[in-house]
């Protein structure tokens, strides 16, 4: 054998990553380069998979996040040791708090130099530190085992309730050879990786007997009903049900916003009247006032159905009556098939009662958005967003702030499943930018964030990768000086309050710095125009919405979670 022959037969850790992604049909990586993957980066790139590169990693991360819920398959996080990994542990934990499948491939040192604490360039303990952070985490050591590796994270990531996997790649394994050949035969391409499960016939029934003796019955639409890809059986279960139905805030879309059984609009009087519940792909965490209180107007015998993917999410917070569990899909169907063809809608009193609320609300809703003060304010300035949604129901909206966020939540509404992205189960500031490089280059449609100017700042460094990968993102930034408003004052003097930024700051500059279009407005007019240019032309636009900095109230709609200081000041 000659040596040539011989180098040909060889292959080594990088082209094994690279091969036993492609071969699980992983085609984008979202990362940042530097010791030791630089090189995988340049040599996935020269492969064919799209390396996306970022200018932290912390956006990476959050973009394979995105790109985790949007596409059903894991987003690929790719970081460099240490302080790249940490950054990226950030966006790690929040997809596995949320459900979505990711992975975090990280390099890292050898471990027999981070075991003695030898003090490596970016040493750390990575594995360890990952593991509780996420669904799983692991370490190949032995380029034969990359094949192995790379299928334990992907089903790991996918399988039963979705989350997030560390995956540790020490810098020797990308050098080390192995046998070509033998290299290829050690990949797997992961057969079903996230099973059906079929809910036990006998769970089924017990659901459609609690729900047919229901009086005031509501259907709970969560991310995980989103993310389930069941949209048609679950909007025939709710039309077929007549029960109405709430969405929680990325599941809105899932039937459109403007459906005639949609209670968003009547939230707290169907939330405290309901008798039975229907939770699918929904926690009573927080965001439902953990299913207890005023909230709910216990107490009075409400009971709950929940379809859920995992066993342990049931009576989390309050007993669950009927649990269904498997997958979304699967459930529904079986409790359509259940259903029979002479299901009873519900009691009129019940609907019409709603239907009541519903128009008085809505009614109440439009007048305030036709007000047009000046200064612009986040009800005249969503008006527009709601306006160009609507015209443009393909595009993915990405939202994060406090009022920002919480008003646009209940006024734009959202026409088609999984368009809806936002600060999700922590209610996290920093997905923004994150968020939207990642729905852009997986589903190459529109985007539009609507990002608060403080949870704009936390990834805002981002709008250079939008401009450099030139993505349809338009971002509008409500600009109202601050966290919650502009208005604290220090009663000291001296240094501002902990809460206010430089006042009639134009972040509109920070887009034109990189060449994307910067538009400064302060009027509902001129928003409209900006927004209906960016779409037209789909260049990354940076609209700067200077919104009234008096309009916000602290924490948005969460107020009440701010702990109140119990001593009297003197
Ligand atoms: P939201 O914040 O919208 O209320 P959560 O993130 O609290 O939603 O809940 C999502 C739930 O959906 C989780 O409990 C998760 O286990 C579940 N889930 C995710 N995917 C599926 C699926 N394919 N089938 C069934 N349950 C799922
Ligand atoms: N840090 C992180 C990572 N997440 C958080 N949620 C916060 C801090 C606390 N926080 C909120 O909960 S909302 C918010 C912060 C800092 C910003 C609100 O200001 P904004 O929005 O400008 O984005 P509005 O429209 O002014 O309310
Ligand atoms: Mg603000």
């Amino acid at each position: 054998m000659t040596n040539d022959t011989q180098e040909r037969d060889l292959t080594d850790g990088f082209n094994l990553v690279i091969d036993a992604l492609k071969l699980n049909d992983i085609d984008t990586i979202f990362g940042l380069p530097g010791i030791p993957i630089t090189d995988f980066t340049r040599k996935a790139q020269a492969e064919g998979i799209r390396v996306i590169s970022f200018r932290h990693e912390q956006h990476a991360g959050n973009a394979a996040a995105a790109a985790g819920f949007l596409t059903g398959k894991p987003g690929i996080c790719l970081t460099v040791s240490a302080p790249g990994f940490l950054n990226g542990l950030t966006a790690l934990a929040n997809a596995t708090t949320n459900c979505f499948p990711m992975i975090l491939i990280s390099g890292s040192s050898e471990r027999e130099i981070v075991d003695l604490q030898q003090g490596d360039y970016e040493e750390m303990d990575q594995l360890a530190i990952a593991k509780p952070l996420c669904k799983a985490a692991f370490r190949v050591l032995h380029a034969a085992d990359i094949g192995v590796g790379i299928a334990r994270a992907i089903r790991s990531a996918l399988s039963g309730r979705p989350g997030g996997v560390y995956l540790d790649l020490p810098a020797k394994l990308f050098s080390q050879t192995m046998d070509a050949e033998a290299g290829k035969h050690s990949l797997i391409h992961v057969v079903d990786p996230a099973p059906r499960q079929l809910p036990a016939p006998d769970s089924v029934q017990r659901a459609l007997d609690l729900l047919k003796g229901a009086k005031r019955p509501l259907i709970l639409l969560g991310k995980g009903a989103a993310y389930a890809r069941a949209d048609e059986d679950i909007r025939a279960l709710v039309e077929k049900s007549g029960i109405p139905y709430l969405p929680m805030s990325m599941a809105k879309g899932l039937l459109p916003d403007t459906h005639e059984q949609s209670a968003a609009p009547a939230r707290s009087y169907v939330l405290a009247e309901a008798d039975v519940v229907m939770l699918i792909g929904a926690r009573l965490n927080w965001l439902l006032s953990h299913g207890k209180g005023k909230t709910w107007g216990a107490p009075n015998g409400k009971q709950f159905i929940q379809i859920d993917i995992a066993p342990t999410e049931i009576d989390s917070n309050v007993a669950i009556a009927a649990p269904v569990i498997g997958d979304i899909g699967s459930c529904v169907a079986a409790l359509l098939g259940g259903m029979g063809d002479n299901w009873a809608k519900p009691p009129v009193e019940w609907t019409g009662a709603i239907a009541e609320r519903r128009e008085k609300n809505l009614a109440k809703m439009s007048a305030t958005l036709a007000l047009d003060p000046s200064p612009m304010n986040f009800h005249s300035a969503l008006n527009v967003v709601r306006d160009i949604v609507k015209n443009n129901q393909d595009a993915i909206v990405v939202n994060e702030g406090a009022n920002t966020l919480d008003f646009a939540r209940s006024i734009v509404d959202m026409y088609k499943p999984r368009k809806r992205l936002d600060v999700g189960t922590w209610g996290i500031m920093g997905i923004g930018m994150g968020f939207s490089v990642g729905a852009a280059v997986v589903t190459g449609q529109q985007v539009i964030a609507i990002e608060g100017d403080s949870a704009f700042g936390f990834s805002g460094m981002e709008v250079e990768t939008i401009c450099r990968y030139n993505l349809p993102v338009c971002i509008v930034v409500f600009n109202n000086n601050g966290i919650y408003k502009g208005t604290d004052v220090n009663k000291l003097g001296g240094d501002v309050a902990p809460t206010v930024f430089v006042k009639n700051a134009r972040y509109d500059m920070m887009m034109q710095a990189f060449g994307g279009v910067g538009v400064h407005a302060t009027t509902p007019a001129e928003l409209r125009a900006a927004m209906e240019e960016a779409i037209k032309s789909g260049q990354p636009t940076l609209i700067n919405a200077v919104i009234d900095e008096t309009a916000g109230t602290e924490s948005g709609r969460i107020t009440s979670l701010n702990p109140q200081s119990g001593a009297k000041k003197k």
